[in-house]
């Protein structure tokens, strides 16, 4: 309160708001002084449940995203000639809806595709967005997993079910495989936690990498494997696991099947001949296995060195052999699988309770008594009864009192087609035209130009993309901008005219990460998982618009949904939460195709009942009580101990009030079980396919380079000051400006390349001008170019600017995997010449 004696707060000084950093996947919490809708000063948030005041120098300039000349505020209309109008929100969305409903009409809803959805801190966005998919009768999409997680995706998929994470915290041994924590982070806290590894003469930090990176300086075995050789490298690994007889038996014979199988084709393996082929020492490569094989724990973490590299689909497989044939699961500093809020990719599913099966049972046969009897004609009941003021209070406990009785044995079988429904997970198993393998409803990204520029009836005829920039981001960008030529329609939402907007039939401005309630969907922790729904700091620029209204705005010109629901359901909310629960979960257990349109139908009833500026929080009440269901005990030991609907009901209260995010889930170590997907509860080891992958590049010598093409580039390496291309202007960088080429003292040396060169970078697909860095930590015949540069930024004198290299003028779109199509842009054959 404020008195005589205490000033009033002075609103020149701004105010002091919690949010999170949107750099990258860790999303740590941030304390940000906001002055005139300025991001003035930015420090790490100490009760932020995941990071706990740590942020590493990205994010201290993060005004940079939010103010400046890239900035769009009006929606846009391209002209024939390629320039654009500025356009009013309704025209807009009018011609928009309009469109998307004849070519609906014309191909078919299915040749509309969606692509993108979320970057590192905004998921939010393209949830509600999954409702316009299902809105026009979508069936294919894509995101930037698709290029990079896809073939572990798959993977973890057949080996049990679910996405892993190592106890890096806790571990022993530590094995990055492919992955410089230390710079693109991916573990909380990352540069504590490996400095304490690093540090500890107890504990071992692996990294295999071509590359002395950051993370491979400090570690204390360090595999320097030629580029694009790990299937040799980590299966020589598992070999001396199996070879020297190291595994651990007795838990593989509890917990798995198939592992002879594994064993006996890793028992044939030459180790010798291996190492040789990929460059590292046999010793080390022993040392480094029984290493692992001998410790408390051990934990293995893979990333783009590998996922974006030839045989990515088997390293993926095998870089899980050396945590399971040694027993690392489920244990304190092995690996583990984790809880979600909602899966970014995989099923939902939910994990058996300690509930005793007696009670259980009990209550699922009064619930669906009372499902069946009651639940509809009550919702009308509730719906009616919210007009009328006295009876108000009695619905409320009328349908509080069905609840209890109806929610826990409805609410999984519903709760689960609403999640399969929303993740795609029964999609399509193959593309329309090339026929490419699906995983979890994201199409190959390396496959959605094939799928356009073709004759084939069948080809995408409308794109809709939502908070990314594939132009930039995927495979020979060139190819990108024909394709998006070629379409009848396409739609770019962002805060900026990206390369790819550049390309667009129309481009909406959305409003920006703190401008309005966003939320990062990076729930991958164990034993602790936390979510942070991210308020605004400050009102959304004029013109431009949250995504959830978006969307609702063109799904509404669409009519797909009957006003009488919306109204019933409406209705219901104003009454209470327990009467909307019930009308809710009554209309899609009723109505089961509806549940592709639950982001919209949430925001349209609840959120209109929420307080003001709120509506968009709507999904998150969905997601909490989902959350709930899936995992209660989880989420109780959490600290949400309610039962039921109550449970979810909390949780979602908890989050919409802790700004800074909550801690939802508790796990003990052992129930990482639990989430295991296979009926046996078991891991089953084998995966023929990939162990007659195994077998064939047991024939192939692996050589990526020829005459015309001498050197391995990779293209796209995380630096301090890279992130993606989030961050448009290039005054944001205190360091590598201009994003140098690294490359060797020796082949320096050799070709006369001195630090600060300029040099011409040549591939089999494009060409580049660039600054040389002449780094110790490169092996010969490996070059680098880092990610996240060759953006427009508009140069404050009328003109643009463009700074560094693009990755993806020099990316090729045929050298892929052959499971999942990922990219190998970490293995680009080139060559280059002095300026
Ligand atoms: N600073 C920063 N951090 C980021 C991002 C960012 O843009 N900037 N982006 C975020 C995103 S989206 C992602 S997916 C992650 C990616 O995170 P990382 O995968 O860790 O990042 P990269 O630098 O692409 O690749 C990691 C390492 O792979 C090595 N490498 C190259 N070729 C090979 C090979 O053939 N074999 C092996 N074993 N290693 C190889 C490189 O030398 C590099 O050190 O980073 C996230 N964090
Ligand atoms: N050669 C090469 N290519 C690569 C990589 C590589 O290593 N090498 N790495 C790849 C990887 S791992 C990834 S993850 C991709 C990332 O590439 P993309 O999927 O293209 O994602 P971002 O670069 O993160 O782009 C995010 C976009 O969202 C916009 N945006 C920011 N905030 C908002 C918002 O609130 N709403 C909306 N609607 N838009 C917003 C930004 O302006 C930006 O255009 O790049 C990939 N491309
Ligand atoms: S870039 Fe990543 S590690 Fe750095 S502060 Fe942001 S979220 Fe945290
Ligand atoms: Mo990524």
């Amino acid at each position: 309160m404020t008195t005589r004696h205490t000033p009033p707060p002075d609103p020149s000084a701004g105010s002091w708001g919690k949010t999170a950093c949107i750099l990258c996947e860790c999303n740590c919490g941030l304390e940000v002084l906001v002055k005139d809708r300025e991001l003035v000063k930015i420090r790490g948030d100490k009760d932020h449940p995941g990071s706990a005041g740590y942020t590493c120098e990205k994010p201290l300039r993060l005004d940079k995203y939010q103010n400046g000349a890239h900035r769009i505020d009006t929606p846009m209309r391209r002209r024939p000639d390629g320039t654009y109008e500025a356009i009013d929100w309704d025209t807009a969305l009018d011609e928009i809806a309009a469109k998307l409903a004849n070519i609906k009409a014309r191909h078919g809803g299915d040749t509309i595709f969606f692509y993108g959805g979320g970057g590192q801190g905004n998921h939010l966005g393209g949830a509600y967005g999954r409702a316009l998919f299902h809105a026009v009768g979508a069936q294919y999409m894509s995101s930037a997993l698709a290029q990079e997680k896809t073939g572990e995706g798959w993977v973890d998929s057949l080996l049990y079910g679910n996405h892993t994470t190592g106890d890096f915290e806790n571990t022993e041994v530590a094995v990055f495989i492919g992955k410089n924590p230390w710079q693109s982070h991916g573990v909380a806290r990352a540069r504590p936690v490996l400095r304490e590894i690093s540090r500890d003469p107890t504990r071992t930090m692996i990294v295999i990498d071509p590359r002395r990176s950051e993370t491979a300086e400090i570690a204390d075995i360090h595999l320097q494997v030629k580029p694009g050789t790990d299937a040799w490298c980590v299966s020589a690994l598992a070999a001396t696991i199996t070879q020297e007889g190291l595994t651990n038996n007795p838990w593989l014979d509890e917990h798995t099947t198939g592992a002879d199988d594994v064993i006996a084709q890793l028992n044939d393996i030459d180790i010798e001949d291996y190492s040789r082929r990929c460059g590292v020492p046999e010793e080390l490569i022993r040392i480094a296995a029984r290493r692992i094989a001998t410790a408390e724990s051990a934990a293995v973490y893979e990333d783009l060195g590998v996922q974006m590299s030839p045989n990515s689909t088997l390293v993926s497989y095998l870089n899980k052999m050396l945590w399971m044939l040694t027993g690392n699961f489920a244990k304190p500093g092995g690996m583990h699988i984790h809880s979600w809020m909602f899966p970014i990719m995989g099923r939902w599913h939910p994990i058996p309770t300690d509930e005793p099966i007696r009670a259980k049972a009990l209550r699922r046969l009064v619930g669906t008594a009372a499902m069946q009897s009651g639940a509809t004609p009550l919702r009308k009941a509730v719906a009616a009864a919210s007009r009328i003021r006295i009876t108000r209070t009695v619905a409320a406990a009328t349908s509080d009192a069905a609840l209890t009785a109806f929610f826990p044995a409805v609410a999984v079988p519903v709760a689960r087609h609403i999640a399969n429904v929303l993740s795609v997970a029964d999609g399509p198993a193959t593309t329309p035209v090339t026929q490419a393998r699906i995983f979890s409803g994201h199409i190959p990204c390396n496959s959605i130009t094939e799928e356009i520029l073709t004759d084939h009836p069948r080809r995408f005829r409308a794109m809709w993309i939502d908070s990314s920039n594939p132009v930039h981001s995927l495979s020979q960008s060139q190819r990108f901008r024909e394709a998006m030529a070629e379409l009848e329609l396409s739609v770019v939402v962002d805060v900026a005219m990206t390369e790819t907007a550049r390309c667009a039939s129309y481009v909406l401005p959305a409003s920006s990460q703190f401008e309005k309630y966003e939320a990062a969907l990076f729930t991958l922790h164990f034993p602790h998982n936390a979510f942070q729904l991210r308020a605004p700091l400050m009102k959304p620029l004029a013109g431009t618009r949250p995504e959830p209204e978006i969307y609702a705005g063109i799904i509404d010109r669409l009519g797909v949904v009957d006003g009488t629901l919306i109204a019933d359901l409406t209705a219901a909310a104003q009454v209470s939460r327990g009467a909307f629960a019930l009308a809710f979960f009554s209309a899609i257990k009723n109505r089961p195709q509806l549940a592709g349109l639950v982001p919209y139908l949430l925001y349209r009833t609840l959120g209109t009942t929420l307080p003001e500026g709120q509506q968009s929080a709507a999904l998150i009440w969905g997601l909490a009580h989902l959350c709930a269901i899936a995992q209660p005990d989880g989420v109780a030991r959490a600290g949400y101990k309610a039962s039921g609907f109550g449970q979810g009901e909390a949780l979602f209260e908890d989050i919409l009030a802790r700004k800074e995010g909550v801690t939802f889930t508790d796990d003990r170590y052992e129930d990482a079980w639990k989430y295991i997907q296979h009926p046996d509860g078991k891991i089953h080891i084998a995966i023929p396919e990939l162990l007659a992958e195994l077998d064939r590049i047991d024939r192939v010598e692996p050589s990526y380079t020829s005459d015309e093409f001498p050197f391995v580039m990779s293209v796209g390496e995380r630096r301090s000051f890279t992130a993606n291309v989030i961050i448009r202007n290039p005054e944001w960088r205190r360091r590598d400006a201009e994003g140098a080429l690294r490359i060797s003292t020796a082949d320096a040396e050799e070709l006369g390349i001195g630090n600060g060169a300029q040099v011409r970078v040549t591939t089999e697909s494009g060409s580049a001008q660039t600054v040389a860095e002449v780094f110790d930590g490169m092996q010969r015949g490996h070059i680098s170019l880092p990610n996240g540069f060759g953006v427009r930024y508009p140069d404050g004198q009328g003109g643009e600017s463009e700074t560094g290299v693009a990755p993806n003028n020099l990316t090729s779109l045929s050298r892929r995997d052959r499971f999942f199509g990922t990219p190998w842009h970490k293995n680009v054959p080139a060559r280059i010449e002095v300026v």
